[in-house]
């Protein structure tokens, strides 16, 4: 290990326990945890890989009240559920455990005391939502009303899902209670806030200044917040589920969910090492030690939480050490669209297992050569099949069979003696060190996507290697050669074995198998000494099998009817009206003209008066978007309009065309505007 880290402490963001887990957080999460985990483990290095579930906040409170349940009853099925598909996954955690716990609450709670004594809080009054009711304050998630953005009816109190800006609940317009139905009114309620500003100037330093290194994403997103100036953060709220605020008179009030959820790290660590001391040691040597490396691996929507807040609070108890790295991922898409729950938009750990039942590692492999780390990316169906079949197949899979089958044929199964190495052989063994430099670097940088492609390097190396010396033809005239070819085709399938654990740990015990070597570690990379001449192997076995287009057929359909099914849901599109010839298409002349100016129709509170530069000299409009547009919002804009319908007058205006306007499922009209500036007078065919 580089630095004077003795011991690495690797975190992977808690999974809200109100879904089950998708491919978005296999690949921007856990994948890259447990291929950093299984690498440093390989290497014999002390490392504790802590998971769980994170199982406060509202949306669970909300899916509850629902389903009639308890939000207790809702994290026990969940929780279930994503442990179970973490474990079918390989996900090493060395513990995974849930924040309803009993030994969380007191974790979090006793971590919260300590702050309170030291003086680390303020505490203010504000004003929030009440549902009088139901007696109770509301979260934001808790109140529903009109978007002042875009008139969405059922604006969430935190973010109007039509539009997607985020919402505080005094912007919503009518707003009510989602709990009574009442509207609800403003009352006084007493909070604690950790008062970041006070930390702003150690944070800057810290990460600014000290840690350069951290990926650019994340490094960038720390500044902008800080540019900003940090501002006190409320980590208490009025609500009757998550940990309860362990102050006097702070009944019906609960830690912050991002208060207690982050300290779930440290209370899984104190519960593993309770159960296992004699492998893990005290508590206490994980995260007050400065021989610990700690690092958080997350999506990037929990950035400042990671850098910012926890380091914070960490470092307002004074006892913690901060982490050394948050290799935060971007999201990942599918099929071109964002991954989404609610739309179900989403392929579920579960269901792949369903379908690709034992191919964990294939989506292990996509998800890692496909991973998002520097920018949003894409899983598509089609890249699925294309990488097993292209890569895992013919590359690797191709490779090992062939070494083994071969080793079989002409040796019986038994690694063959060999004689001195030619200098092409000397030249791959070469290579191979580098390779595993490369992997290295890669793999200690959490560049995860480049460590794979130098693993299936060596593949590739080793299909070349057995493509030019042709050890099919040599044995028919040069036996000895052959077997000195072979043994070395089967120390690299050894190596493949080796580099490959991290990221495919189910192929890679399955090719350890083949080739009957079990104690393999990191420091073996690179050696062709392996198995000694004489070595048995087991029988080859078929790695990976080819993907039919057929079967990725079935996944892209059965996605396109979660589509069909969302959109006959939202859908509030108009029957087609009958068809039209060309002919009669073409008689209409539509035309882009410049908005010169706009004024309001008096006494007609629909109505717009628009003077257009239609090329031509100039024209009159009317519009009925007064409602949507203020004149000013319109003018020197490009809109379409139908040049040639007949003029008519309205309230003693004549009316020169008809603006052309999209209408929204809510009724909204939203002019028509080219995308690139188009002179006035220009057709619209
Ligand atoms: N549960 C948010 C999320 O799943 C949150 C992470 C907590 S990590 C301490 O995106
Ligand atoms: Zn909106």
């Amino acid at each position: 290990m580089t630095e004077n880290f003795k011991r690495t402490l690797i975190t992977s963001a808690l999974p809200y326990a109100n879904g089950p887990i998708h491919i978005g957080h296999l690949a921007g999460v856990y994948i890259p945890a447990d291929i950093y985990a299984r690498y440093l483990r390989l290497r014999g290095e002390e490392v504790l890989f802590i998971g769980g579930s994170d199982e406060h906040g509202v949306p669970i409170t909300i899916k509850a009240r629902k389903e009639g349940l308890t939000p207790q009853d809702i994290v026990n099925r969940y929780h279930k559920i994503i442990k179970k598909s973490f474990e079918e996954f390989g996900i090493t955690f060395d513990i995974y455990s849930r924040t309803s716990s009993e030994i969380h609450h007191r974790t979090a709670a006793d971590f919260f005391y300590k702050l309170y004594n030291k003086g680390e809080f303020i505490e203010k009054t504000s004003e929030q939502y009440y549902d009088e009711e139901s007696h109770q304050f509301l979260a934001d998630r808790y109140i529903t009303g009109k978007c002042p953005h875009c008139g969405n009816e059922n604006a969430y109190g935190d973010q109007c899902e039509a539009c997607g800006t985020s919402l505080s609940p005094l912007e919503l317009i009518n707003p009510k209670s989602s709990i009574s139905g009442s509207v609800p009114v403003m009352k006084e309620t007493r909070h604690w806030y950790l008062p970041l500003d006070r930390h702003e100037e150690w944070l800057r330093n810290w990460i600014l200044e000290k840690h350069k290194e951290w990926k650019p994403n994340v490094y960038g997103q720390c500044k902008s917040w800080l540019d900003m100036g940090l501002q006190p953060r409320a980590v208490s709220r009025d609500l009757d589920w998550g940990v309860p605020v362990p102050v006097k008179g702070a009944e019906g009030k609960v830690l912050y969910v991002w208060f207690d959820a982050p300290i779930g790290y440290i209370s899984n660590t104190i519960e593993i090492c309770k159960k296992q001391p004699e492998k893990y040691g005290d508590w206490t040597k994980w995260w007050k030690n400065s021989d610990t490396k700690l690092i958080h691996f997350i999506g990037k929507d929990n950035i400042v939480f990671h850098c910012i807040v926890f380091p914070a609070m960490l470092k307002a108890d004074g006892t913690y050490i901060l982490p050394e790295n948050v290799p935060a991922n971007e999201f990942l898409n599918l099929e071109g669209d964002k991954i989404s729950t609610s739309r179900n938009w989403a392929v579920w750990l579960h269901e792949y297992l369903e379908d690709f039942p034992g191919k964990q590692d294939i989506l292990r492999y996509v998800l890692t050569a496909n991973a998002p780390e520097t920018k949003d990316n894409d899983f598509t169906w089609k890249d699925f099949q294309a990488r097993n079949n292209n890569e895992l197949v013919a590359v690797l899979g191709n490779f090992v069979n062939r070494a083994m089958v071969l080793t079989h044929k002409y040796f019986e199964g038994k690694i063959p003696e060999r004689a001195e190495l030619s200098d092409y052989d000397i030249a791959v063994t070469k290579e191979f060190c580098d390779l595993k430099r490369n992997l290295e670097t890669n793999l200690s940088h959490f560049h995860f996507r480049d460590a794979l492609k130098e693993a299936m390097n060596m593949a590739r190396t080793g299909n070349k290697y057995l493509a030019d010396t042709e050890p099919w033809k040599l044995a028919k005239t040069d036996l000895q050669r052959t077997a000195t070819v072979l043994n070395i085709a089967m120390q690299i399938t050894t190596n493949l074995a080796i580099a490959f654990e991290p990221f495919l740990p189910f192929s890679s015990k399955k090719m350890k198998n083949i080739i009957n070597k079990q104690d393999l570690r990191w420091s073996d990379l690179g050696s062709i000494d392996l198995l000694n001449a004489g070595h048995t192997l087991n029988q080859p076995e078929l790695l990976f099998e080819k993907i039919e287009d057929e079967t990725i057929e079935h996944q892209i359909r059965k996605l396109l009817n979660t589509k069909k099914i969302n959109d006959t849901k939202i859908s509030t599109a108009k029957p087609i009206k009958e068809d039209i010839d060309f002919d009669a298409f073409s008689r209409l002349d539509i035309r882009v003209g410049k908005v010169i100016a706009c004024d309001k129709v008096p006494k007609a509170d629909k109505l717009l008066q628009l003077h257009i530069d239609d090329g031509l000299g100039g024209r009159t409009i009317l519009s009925g978007i007064a409602a949507y547009y203020r004149p000013e919002e319109l003018v020197g804009k490009n809109v379409c309009f139908v040049a040639n319908l007949a003029p008519r007058t309205i309230r003693g205006i004549v009316s020169e065309g008809m603006i052309l306007s999209a209408e929204k499922s809510d009724g909204r009209l939203a002019v028509i505007t080219p995308s690139l500036n188009v002179e006035p007078g220009s057709s619209v065919k």
